[in-house]
């Protein structure tokens, strides 16, 4: 790739459109996907084309429908039949694969453990059984709060396998975010460990586990598989160690023939409002897709040792760690721990050790890399890789550029990819052996898909304007629905324009073609790459005694992308302080985790309002980022306006 000015003032730079990064011709030539016809050819029938993606998995019958659309609800490879766990391992044990690293772990400790094609199967199948003697069956839910160890995609792929539905919550969510989702999927099974590794620490898993459960009615059975060796309570009769059930458990265990339209997960993700939403996705579509665009993007080839950073808790986790890669026979590496223990090095300390060809993380982490100082990646051997990736927020063209350089060496492709919990794969992306990257820029949407940018009425904007991104037409892995709430999916998706559906993000379209996303137009924060809802931190703040209201806003951090500040209103007799902003920090992050910790608490007399009440979060962000203050017509209460200044300043 060559093209990069010598001295360009990158610095808060938005369009780089004159800096264009070509794939190197040897790159070209091996890629998997190599000739650009693909767009046009899938632009001519789209439906062909993901029959033809489709064609790739293993399916026990044959769909006799690829597509059944009564908008906005999508039923893919209708009539197929197929199954997730059998996808991910069984075919690859008799396609030469059977001693081939499925997955590749380093635990935060720096213990390793690698596990076979074949170590997997009899792992899976076993626990598949083990489920199944508990009661476990198709449809039935299963929660999971694990950190990143094996026994997480070995559990989610023993759900797949019995047809089982799996909702994994992040582990660093607190036991009221934990108690809610497993409550609103209503499981019959929790799995999580005695304790979580985190920078040297030990989390409680099991005891918030433990916590959760005291306002629930479904749960049978809790797994607590032994990780660091914490003492924990077991409850006779619930309570169950996963080495037990494991030492008797028997190997080998018929693949559920699912349907293609049956769920495979829920996942919750952050809305508008403080209820969690249950993101549904199904099994052929969602595999379709994952499968075809991990093997594009990443150009997946037999020997790579592919690395995606992401906690298997979120989206990125389950498509880009564990079924895109399984499902294409790849090395997967899991990665318990965090990037800066025991230094900061660690990211590049594994990819050394273990020849990493295929680097796949967040722009919060490469900005933290970039302050941490560029000796720490010039320590260590990184010439293995020759891919990178970039997933979760906008990426800045400095990031990228520092990514590109120190990093990948100027040697490597680097792919921005966008996309969401609820499309389930990536849906705009370059292919890195065709297509020209401009830095900041996702480049444009993967052949078959078709996204625009468009104006409140839903007409395309012209090149260069902001406007609303949507995308127009299904594609395989959408979410099938909200867990028990269609209506909601209905309202949130498919409401704000006729036959499109609205991603909750604003975009910028290039004359050339080229998406810049720019961020989320909804009351949702992007703290590094995690999406959280102002509401949901709202409540958590008035649910402590001294707060009488609270407006929560994300503020542009330079690390994180996104930051948290709070507005807080206090009921009468009491007094703003430190302590109680501490006091007030540690509410929310006992509430619903430390990733939800506001940055800045501020004290206030009053929120700004308008005259239906509605708090205009839009000014307080104004205020936060320090920008002149837009449109504040519409304000009831003007003269809050100074006040907050000043308690902002202070
Ligand atoms: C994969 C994931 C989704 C939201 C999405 C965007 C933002 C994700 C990018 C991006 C710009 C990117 N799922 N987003 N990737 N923005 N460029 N490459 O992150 O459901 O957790 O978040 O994240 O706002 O709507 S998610």
């Amino acid at each position: 790739m060559t093209g990069q000015p010598a001295n360009a003032n990158l610095k808060g730079a938005f369009f780089l459109d004159e800096m264009v990064f070509h794939p190197s011709p040897e790159f070209r030539k091996n890629a998997n996907v190599q000739d650009a016809r693909i767009y046009l050819d899938a632009e001519e029938n789209w439906l062909e084309y993901w029959n033809k993606e489709a064609e790739k998995l293993h399916w026990f019958q044959k769909w006799n429908f690829t597509l059944r659309w009564e908008q906005p609800f999508a039923k893919w490879f209708v009539g197929g039949k197929l199954n997730a766990s059998y996808n991910c391992i069984d075919r690859h044990l008799h396609e030469g694969r059977k001693n081939k690293a499925a997955i590749i772990f380093e635990g935060e400790p720096g213990d390793s453990r690698v596990l076979t094609y074949q170590d997997l199967y009899r792992e899976v199948t076993k626990f598949a059984n083990v489920l199944k003697d508990l009661g476990v069956k198709k449809g039935d839910r299963v929660s999971m709060y694990m950190p990143m160890i094996p026994e997480l995609p070995i559990a989610m792929l023993a759900c797949a396998r019995i047809g089982a539905v799996h909702s994994v919550v992040f582990g660093g969510f607190a036991a009221g975010s934990l108690r809610d989702r497993i409550n609103d999927a209503g499981s019959k099974v929790v799995i999580t460990v005695d304790g979580g590794y985190r920078r040297g620490k030990v989390l409680p898993m099991k005891k918030n586990v433990d916590e959760a459960l005291k306002e629930n009615d479904t749960v049978e059975k809790v797994i607590v598989v032994k990780r660091t060796g914490t003492e924990v309570d077991m409850v006779e009769g619930r309570d169950l160690w996963y080495h037990d059930l494991m030492k008797d458990a028997l190997i080998g265990c018929p693949a559920e023939a699912m349907n293609a339209d049956d769920m495979l997960f829920i996942l919750y993700t952050s809305g508008t409002t403080g209820k969690p939403k249950g993101i549904v996705h199904g099994t052929g579509g969602y595999m379709v897709g994952v499968s075809s665009t991990h093997r594009m993007v990443f150009d997946i080839k037999e020997d790579d040792i592919y690395w995606c950073t992401a906690d298997i808790g979120w989206i990125t986790g389950h498509s880009y760690v564990v079924y895109g890669p399984l499902a294409n026979g790849a090395t997967t590496v899991i990665f318990e721990g965090a990037p800066d223990y025991p230094a900061r090095d660690r990211f590049w300390e594994i990819i050394e050790k273990y020849a990493v060809t295929i680097l796949y993380t967040a722009p919060t982490a490469i900005r933290a890399f970039m302050k941490w100082g560029d000796h720490w990646p010039a320590g260590r051997d990184l010439s293995s890789l020759r891919l990178l990736g970039s997933v979760g927020e906008p990426i800045n063209p400095e990031a990228w550029l520092w990514y590109y350089n120190n990093i990948g060496k100027k040697r490597c492709p680097v792919v921005d990819t966008w996309w969401q919990t609820e499309t389930g794969h990536i849906m705009v992306s370059s292919l890195p052996g065709i297509s020209a990257a401009k830095p900041g820029s996702a480049t444009m949407p993967l052949p078959g898909i078709e996204v625009d940018v468009v104006d409140p009425a839903g007409n395309p904007v012209p090149a260069g304007q902001s406007g609303l991104l949507v995308i127009k037409r299904p594609w395989p892995g959408m979410l099938l629905t909200v867990y028990n709430d269609p209506q909601r999916y209905v309202d949130q998706y498919w409401s704000e324009f006729e036959n499109m559906y609205f991603t909750g993000d604003r975009a910028v379209k290039d004359k050339d073609g080229y998406f810049w996303m720019l961020g989320r137009v909804d009351d949702v924060i992007n703290v590094s790459g995690h999406r959280i809802g102002t509401m949901e931190v709202e409540s958590a703040l008035v649910d402590h005694p001294a707060v009488a209201e609270a407006a929560v806003i994300g503020k542009t951090h330079e690390i994180k992308g996104q930051a948290i500040s709070a507005f807080v209103t206090l009921r009468d007799n009491y007094v703003g302080s430190d302590e109680l902003v501490q006091e007030l920090k540690k509410h929310v992050a006992a509430k619903i985790g430390a990733l939800a910790r506001p940055d800045d608490i501020f004290f206030t007399a009053e929120l700004p309002k308008t005259r239906s009440g509605k708090i205009m979060r839009r000014l307080l962000r104004d205020i936060a980022d320090g920008k002149a203050l837009g449109d504040t017509s519409t304000l009831a209460n003007p003269e809050t306006i100074a006040e907050l200044k000043e308690s902002y300043t202070d």
